[in-house]
């Protein structure tokens, strides 16, 4: 290779712990004068936080990627806000449902969400994920007032 591993093998490196560490030039001959035994120890440990590193960047995106997008709505008499929203299909949500006034719900057959207890000041989470794409409906499912047949959330899911 280069006087890097010649050093190593003079040194009583293996050419494996070479190839692991040539990249830390500073660390071989910071340590090459000391004690044998007592380098080897710290070469593992240094490998073994050189992969924990790559592993823990590596694994970043990966949980990003994977975590729900969620979408808030305010629930009151007799609608929601937003009351359209547009989905992608496979792409999993939460729904943060928020009352303002009194207890609603919200029912979506499709989507098998079927929740009566939306209550006042209090965040309710749906999570589901869109398996086709359309135009859906979901109608409040807890009685709230004259209005509530009326209150509907339009939710379209796009490819
Ligand atoms: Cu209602």
């Amino acid at each position: 290779m280069d006087g890097l591993e010649r050093h190593a093998r003079q040194v009583g490196i293996c050419p494996s712990s070479v190839m692991l560490n040539a990249q830390d030039k500073t660390f071989i001959f910071e340590f090459s004068a000391r004690n044998p035994f007592r380098r080897k120890e710290v070469t593992k440990v240094k490998v073994a936080m050189f992969l924990a590193v790559i592993f823990f960047v590596s694994s970043i995106p990966a949980g990003r990627a994977q975590s729900p997008r969620r979408i808030e709505i305010i629930a009151k008499r007799f609608t929601y806000d937003p009351d359209v929203i547009t989905l992608k299909r496979g792409e999993p949500v939460v729904l943060v449902l928020h009352s303002i006034d009194v207890t609603h719900g919200l029912k979506i057959a499709d989507f098998n969400i079927n929740s009566k207890d939306i209550k006042k000041g209090k965040d309710s989470e749906l999570q589901f994920s869109p398996q086709q794409t359309g135009h859906y409906v979901g109608q409040c499912a807890h009685f709230c007032g004259k209005g509530h047949g009326d209150m509907k959330l339009q939710i379209d899911v796009v490819p």
